[in-house]
């Protein structure tokens, strides 16, 4: 908490640090109010800096000092000076051993950050700047120590005591106390080191390694929970294999460990050889855990595991260079699950989150670059453009490259920069290496904010036979540089043409670099500058361009289609990302006509085009079951309202309500045929087989539910009550819950209360329960909010309870949330100011519907204003607070 206005770091600034701290000593004796910190560090002078100055700052916050000695002479207070962040000290030696004792409250740590308590056991979450608030240190991630850690605490109460690297001495002590000690030989910086101390089971495993090593897998947990391990080991065994076989990594430590936690800010940490998991990333049981739940382990296992190269053993220099782990991380996990799972459903779920939330994160105030200049907080940047789009970026690193010197590129890379701290130039310039090619021109993607926009336009000359292909960009202004001085990105266009029996072979005349697949019919176009003309020989007849294959840039892609140019894409190209892309493009037009209508005060109609199609996918039985799903899922209100110029949140909702009703009304029978013949599984498995069928079986119900009819609300209650698994019995009660059709309520009322019954000792179930409610509609929803937060279950210090009840309903309730009477902004705003004081990451991460206010009509506008500006007003705004609403009202 701070009163002076914080201010911003540059990249540009970036100087090394003026000492090393090779070795890193910690003794740790558990207490929730006094835990007392002893340090040793091996501390010399950094012979890379350029300071003359002897002075040593070591960031520190919120720890009470005991004593500081150098080489075991104790300094008095004249010696040293003590800030509210930071320890300095004039005149150090060149090289010395600093010892320093403190104490710190982990109990009293509510950021969850640095140490703290939750529920029973201590753990640790340093990633950015907590380890500051544990010791006094050079808390930068170019500062790799190597460090033993010694853990103190009582026998009966914390006989499970974990840190880094591999346990060397365990022992027991006076007083019922034990201890145990642990070395990490891999220097690291301080935002990877771990501690635990709890009274926690585990399950065991081992995994040997590809030269042979055996090493030891252990996921703790709290005992009641031992039977929701196995789908974690399995991730990590399958992730340690993959890591192996795609990048020739192994894993370097005699033991892995993984421990779960139920109070946690974000989904996992990657500290080295001890990840520590939130619960709801690790635990996964058929009964209590849904599909896409299992899904979401599997991702994060093998996300944090991978970590252990591309983040430990190549780390960042600065935090600017977050990407460069998260972005490269992203990308080996998102084609890890293309490998365990469907290739094309993956990467339509990717594209999907891209196009609603990060297009939205790059269009709105708090737009960032990959590699951003400056933050006030780095906590505000880890974001879907740091994580997401960085992903996307390295995705078409790889297009460019091709999947043989890519992997060329990723080997030299970590040959490089093992053991060291590393930037996006480092990982750029491997690339380029390997490829052969000057990658300069791509930069862009890296240092510009904003998503580019593609505009093509086509001609077609019948008498020399050539269509021309005319591709425009521009990418708009964003909050620290104007469109006109934004520099061309580098925009690989992968592509096709369908004509009218089926893909052309592709002869192209430009001075744009391509390259052609073997067939010829479908080509990489490698767009480098403001405009771009193609010319395509041989054709007989107009075309459609089938663009963007496989979502290969992260662009806005505008070409005019019409809707049978879009159903010809999406029942005959043979690339299943531009299949359901032309179809949630048809889905689009027509709920834009809905709307168009209900703006003018005219019966809508919907055009039966779009029905015929839906049929056409329903009764189809040579597509993945997935597809189908994903593709007769309507999109998101979310992503409607990004993509417009002024979101009519009501108009939205009410249009994609009538299409939906249309398209169950009209297509009834066929969604029952679909529903009842698709089979069931007694024998839950989270395979890619199953998923599918489920995810359709519960679409069609939802259509089916839809219609109100009576039979179907009673099937859907039969499926909510004898499902044995939580896929199929939360999607029965979402549709129900959902439903804004009178004839629901009681069952709605009914399955509700069920499930809290069935579920209340099971709190992720609990947070689902939550979710649903937030997201249910009405005039009450506020104050159906405001009543769930006093609920037994509600805690507002657990961050997952906050986000299953206030983020679904700001994030996923847009009708409600945007309440004309502001009710909803102000219940926001209310939890931000109590979250401010507690947990400011979460109070940021919270606010980001409220920074959005743009998007709305002119009273939302001065109602979202008023909520941030009364934000602003609070005493003691954190600098994650303040950062995030200084730029949003900027
Ligand atoms: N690296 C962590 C995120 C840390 C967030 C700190 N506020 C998890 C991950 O991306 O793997
Ligand atoms: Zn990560």
């Amino acid at each position: 908490m701070r009163d002076a206005e914080p201010s911003a770091i540059y990249l540009k600034d970036y100087q090394v640090p003026s000492h090393l701290i090779d070795k890193t000593h910690l003794h740790f004796i558990l207490h929730p109010t006094k835990t007392r910190v002893s340090s040793d560090l091996t501390i010399r002078k950094n012979p890379d800096a350029d300071t003359k100055s002897n002075e040593l700052i070591l960031h520190g916050q919120d720890i009470d000092l005991q004593s500081v000695s150098i080489d075991g002479r104790q300094l008095d207070d004249r010696d040293y000076q003590l800030e509210a962040e930071c320890l300095r000290i004039a005149n150090v030696p060149e090289q010395f051993v600093l010892s320093v004792v403190g104490l710190i409250a982990p109990a009293d740590n509510t950021s969850l950050e640095g140490l703290y308590k939750s529920q029973s056991m201590y753990c640790t979450q340093c990633e950015a700047e907590g380890f500051r608030k544990i010791t006094y240190f050079l808390d930068r991630p170019d500062v790799l120590s190597e460090f033993t850690t010694t853990v103190v605490a009582d026998k009966t109460e914390f006989p499970v005591l974990l840190s880094n690297g591999n346990p060397i001495k365990s022992g027991s002590l006076d007083d019922n106390m034990h201890f145990v000690t642990w070395h990490d030989p891999f220097p690291k910086p301080a935002y990877l080191f771990a501690l635990v101390g709890g009274d926690l089971e585990c399950i065991q495993d081992s995994f040997t390694t590809t030269s042979g090593r055996a090493i030891d897998l252990k996921i703790y947990v709290e005992e009641k929970d031992l039977d929701k391990c196995d789908h974690a080991m399995a991730s990590l065994k399958s992730s340690m294999r993959w890591d192996e076989d795609v990048y020739g990594r192994e894993y370097d430590l005699d033991i892995f460990m993984i421990v779960a936690v139920d109070d946690f800010n974000m989904g996992a940490m990657e500290n080295k050889g001890l990840n520590i998991f939130n619960t709801s990333c690790v635990l996964a049981k058929a009964e209590t855990t849904t599909d896409a739940g299992f899904q979401r382990v599997e991702a994060v296992v093998a996300h944090e595991y991978f970590h252990n190269w591309s983040g430990n053993r190549v780390t960042c220099r600065d935090w600017f260079q977050l990407s460069l782990k998260e972005g490269f991380t992203v990308f080996r996990d998102a084609e890890f699950s293309a490998d365990m799972g469907s290739r094309t459903v993956k990467r339509v779920e990717d594209a999907k989150l891209l196009r609603a939330m990060q297009f939205a994160e790059d269009a709105g105030p708090l737009a960032h670059p990959v590699q951003p200049a400056s933050f006030i907080e780095i906590s505000n940047f880890y974001t879907l453009t740091v994580y997401e789009k960085g992903a996307e970026v390295v995705r078409m690193i790889h297009t460019l490259l091709g999947a043989e010197a890519f992997r060329q590129g990723s080997d030299l890379y970590f040959e490089r920069n093992d053991g060291k701290a590393a930037t996006i130039e480092d990982f750029v310039s491997s690339m380029e290496e390997a490829g052969g090619r000057d990658l300069s021109k791509f930069m862009s993607w890296y240092h510009q904010a904003g998503t580019p926009k593609l505009a093509v336009t086509a001609d077609y000359n019948s008498s020399s036979r050539e269509y021309a292909l005319t591709f425009n960009q521009t990418c708009p202004t964003t909050p620290e540089c104007d469109s006109e001085d934004k520099k061309p990105y580098l925009i690989p266009v992968a592509m096709g043409l369908l004509g009218s029996n089926g893909p052309l072979s592709l002869v192209p005349e430009t001075d744009v670099d391509f390259s052609l697949s073997k067939n010829d019919t479908h080509c990489v176009l490698e767009l480098t500058q403001p405009q771009h003309r193609v010319v395509f020989k041989d054709i007989n007849a107009p075309p459609v361009p089938s663009l963007m294959r496989g979502f290969s840039a992260p662009v806005r892609l505008q070409f005019d289609y019409s809707p049978d140019d879009l159903i010809t894409l999406m029942t005959q190209d043979d690339d299943g990302f531009t299949r359901w892309d032309a179809c949630q493009q048809l889905c689009v037009s027509v709920i834009h006509e809905v709307e168009a209508s209900l703006q003018q005060g005219k019966e809508p109609s919907v055009d039966s085009r779009l029905s015929d199609a839906a049929r056409a996918l329903i009764t189809n039985q040579n597509l993945d079951p997935a597809m189908v799903a994903l593709m007769l899922t309507l999109p998101s209100e979310g992503y409607l309202a990004e993509i417009a110029t002024t979101a009519n949140i009501d108009t939205i909702h009410s249009a994609r309500e009538i299409v939906r009703n249309h398209l169950a009304a009209s297509l009834k029978t066929e969604f029952a045929e679909r529903f009842d013949s698709l089979p069931y599984f007694p024998e839950y498995e989270a395979n890619a087989v199953q998923i599918a069928v489920r995810s359709l079986k519960n679409c069609c119900l939802g259509y089916l539910v839809a219609t109100a009819d009576a039979v179907w609300l009673e099937r859907a209650m039969t499926q909510y009550r004898t499902a044995t698994n939580m896929t199929d019995q939360s999607a029965a009660l979402s549709v129900l819950a959902l439903s804004p059709d009178s004839k629901a309520v009681d069952y709605s009322v009914s399955a509700l209360s069920e499930f809290y019954q069935q579920w209340q000792s099971e709190a992720l179930v609990v947070n689902q329960w939550f979710s649903v409610q937030a997201m249910q509609p009405g005039e009450e929803a506020v104050d159906r909010i405001r009543s769930l937060m006093q609920h037994e279950a509600f805690n507002i210090n657990n961050p997952n309870k906050v986000r299953a009840l206030i983020g679904a309903f700001a994030n996923n309730n847009p009708v409600c949330f945007h309440n004309s009477d502001g009710s909803g902004y102000r219940l926001l705003a209310e939890v931000v100011k109590k979250l401010n004081a507690t947990n400011p990451q979460i109070a940021a991460r919270m606010l980001g519907p409220l920074t959005k206010w743009r998007k709305y009509d002119s009273k939302r506008q001065e109602l979202m204003q008023a909520e941030l500006n009364s934000i602003k007003q609070t005493v003691g705004l954190s600098k994650d607070v303040f950062e995030v609403i200084s730029k949003s009202l900027a």
